[in-house]
């Protein structure tokens, strides 16, 4: 409260920081300020920490998953700054992605699955390349739920690059995360089906539907998921969660954790004309106390992988259960029942699990657990002969951190992580190496995923966490019953309490994970260059080839000008329509619209793209730029003539 400033003196002092001038501000303006809407000194302290003055830049950037809207989004921290929806599964317009342009319709192409074209994704985890275990800033990985696929984005151009449909799954959810190197990119099965594409009945459940870890390998040179060395490994019908890579002494180990252990399938449907004669998925799911925390050895499946010891199917190559046990390869610990969320501490020796239906959650340890299977001693075997871990002797130990846990990162403090708690809309700020909760913060509301700056690699930079919440209710403006999602910024600087400091809506879809980069390891490009594109056209070449109903049109644009301004075309013509923006000054981007034929690209500085469409209407098309790219942006056209 502004009365507990005892001196003008601090009140100067305050305003000072708070508006970032040098210069005494007028200390009665700002208590006017302060009054009339309604601030405490608290919020005063929480704009100072994320004002970004006009042409100051943030920090650092967040990555956010863009749940259904199939993208992903970028945001400055700490201003939370919106600055750029990067299309992946989905067209987008402004960047004309999906409407015409070759390179994009290729891309969404290599998505396709069983032949069929999915033009929405429903994006859950990104992650980072790294090198050595930390973020190198190159590319940015995000998987599709819905339609089992993992996609490539460059963080040069910040556009997709490519598309990788699994060709064993009916659908996943532990993707993407990366191993230290990004030698491989994980993806792991939610809900189990069989690996090939015909119909199985759910009686046949047991032996005939599975999940499976996909390891998706990454050529860092060529920033490309390499298909042909890229493998499966078959893992029971649990519905596999969320995944993460082991580093450092973990690193070669992969985690996946897993609900549905019980193998239930439902349900009213089957036979069961009331719901009451059977128990529902989510019941059936949940009547064990424990499910399977899945430990693989990485190593030793690519070396299974490279000596041919797989099985082909859908022309992928798929290590057997069975192949995998005999090499001391696959092994399971249990974990408190329903779990979400598996992460792997800085140090790589501490695994994190919580239960969503547990207050505590479990803290595994590395080297126990290593100690377990080098000597060969396990519990038991689960129905596919997998060996069975003891939980008691996994555990570094258990805290109680409140009411449904679920995902975790960590600090750059040693022992410091900070878990959501969805059902008591609150984060806890724990020790997990002397198993004590510290401390604890509300947030609004029910957390799912949570994201502290270069949280999940080997070096935290603690500073910001995000809190990425399910619900918002009555944090914005009512837009109708389906509300925006709201990311919190939460200032965990050492020493002090947490503190709130920002609400975001995030108006898209539901994001699940985000990740935070340090904003200097990023090097976008301002402008394309000249050998990326074969179909580049040079100024003063531009031309209309017609070889019968073909037409190629070699055409340029530059402030503010189509070259050719006039084509004329027959009705039934194929046109292939090569467009290059001669522009070098940056951020001179140019739209192309043919008018009725749902054409639309974005030509930025240096790029060429290619349209492809057939003239199938008669008629006069305007065409035009898009983007308002000059005082005669307007005049920035021409005309397709499609003649009868
Ligand atoms: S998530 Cu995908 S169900 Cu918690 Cu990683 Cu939301
Ligand atoms: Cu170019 Cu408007």
């Amino acid at each position: 409260m502004l009365n507990k400033l005892k001196s003008t003196f601090q009140l100067v002092l305050f305003s000072m920081i708070v508006l970032g001038l040098c210069t005494t501000v007028n200390a009665q303006s700002l208590e006017e300020i302060m009054k009339a809407r309604g601030l405490t000194q608290q919020d005063m302290l929480a704009a100072a920490k994320t004002y970004t003055p006009t042409g100051k830049m943030d920090e650092y950037y967040c990555f956010s998953s863009g749940g259904q809207s199939g993208h992903v989004i970028a945001y400055g921290v700490p201003s939370m700054k919106l600055l750029k929806y990067i299309a992946v599964f989905s067209p987008e317009p402004w960047q004309g992605y999906g409407y015409g342009d070759v390179e994009s319709e290729e891309l969404l192409n290599q998505g396709r699955m069983r032949g069929r074209k999915i033009t929405w994704g429903d994006t859950h985890h990104p992650a980072l390349s790294e090198t050595a275990g930390e973020y190198d800033g190159k590319y940015l990985f995000i998987n599709d739920k819905a339609n089992p696929r993992v996609a490539v984005i460059d963080l040069k151009t910040f556009s997709t690059i490519q598309i990788v449909p699994n060709p064993i799954m009916k659908s996943e959810h532990g993707s993407t995360f990366v191993t230290p190197n990004t030698e491989y990119i994980l993806e792991a099965t939610q809900y189990p089906a069989p690996f090939s594409n015909k119909y199985v009945s759910l009686d046949e459940f047991n032996e005939k539907y599975r999940g499976a870890m996909s390891f998706w390998k990454f050529d860092m040179k060529k920033g490309k998921i390499i298909v042909k060395d890229s493998f499966s490994v078959e893992l029971p019908p649990y519905c596999q969660d969320l995944s993460d890579s082991g580093k450092k002494v973990s690193e070669g180990w992969v985690f996946t954790n897993s609900f549905n252990s019980e193998r239930y399938v439902g349900g009213f449907g089957k036979g069961n004309t009331k719901w009451q004669d059977r128990l529902p998925f989510e019941a059936g799911a949940s009547s064990k106390d424990t499910d399977y925390l899945h430990m693989i050895n990485l190593k030793t499946a690519e070396k299974l992988f490279k000596d041919g010891k797989t099985t082909e199917i859908n022309g992928h190559a798929v290590i057997t259960m069975k192949t995998m046990v005999e090499n001391n390869a696959l092994f399971l610990i249990p974990e408190p029942k329903s779990p979400h969320g598996v992460m792997i501490d800085p140090s790589g020796q501490y695994i994190t699990v919580s239960g969503k239906l547990d207050t505590h959650v479990s803290v595994y340890d590395f080297k126990k657990m290593m100690k377990l299977v080098e000597s060969k001693k396990y519990e038991g075997k689960d129905p596919y002969n997998i060996p069975i871990l003891s939980m008691k002797e996994s555990l570094h130990g258990q805290v109680e951190l409140g009411l449904g846990p679920l995902h975790t990162q960590y600090d750059k403090e040693k022992g410091i992580a900070y878990t959501s708690l969805f059902v008591d809309s609150a984060i806890a700020k724990w020790d997990y190496l002397n198993l004590k909760l510290l401390e604890k913060i509300s947030i609004h509301y029910n957390v799912g995923h949570l994201v502290t700056a270069e949280g999940d690699t080997v070096s935290p930079d603690g500073k910001y966490m995000i809190s990425l919440n399910k619900l918002s209710i009555d944090r914005f403006l009512p837009v109708g019953p389906l509300h925006p999602q709201n990311h919190q910024l939460i200032d965990i600087s050492p020493g002090k309490p947490m503190q709130m400091l920002y609400d975001m809506p995030f108006p898209l879809g539901e994001p699940h994970y985000a990740l935070l980069i340090k904003a200097d390891k990023l090097k976008p490009i301002k402008r394309y260059k000249k050998k990326w594109f074969k179909n580049r056209v040079k100024p003063g070449r531009e031309k209309v080839v017609k070889e019968g109903n073909q037409v190629t049109i070699h055409s340029s644009l530059i402030r503010s000008h189509y070259s050719p301004e006039i084509i004329e075309v027959n009705v039934g013509d194929e046109i292939t329509w090569h467009i290059t923006n001669l522009e070098r000054a940056q951020d001179e981007t140019h739209g192309f619209s043919v008018d009725l034929y749902n054409i639309h690209g974005s030509l930025e500085p240096g790029e060429t793209c290619t349209f492809k469409f057939t003239a199938d209407m008669e008629g006069v098309f305007p065409f035009y730029c898009t983007e308002f790219c000059s005082a005669l942006h307007l005049e920035m056209m021409g005309y397709l003539l499609v003649k009868p």
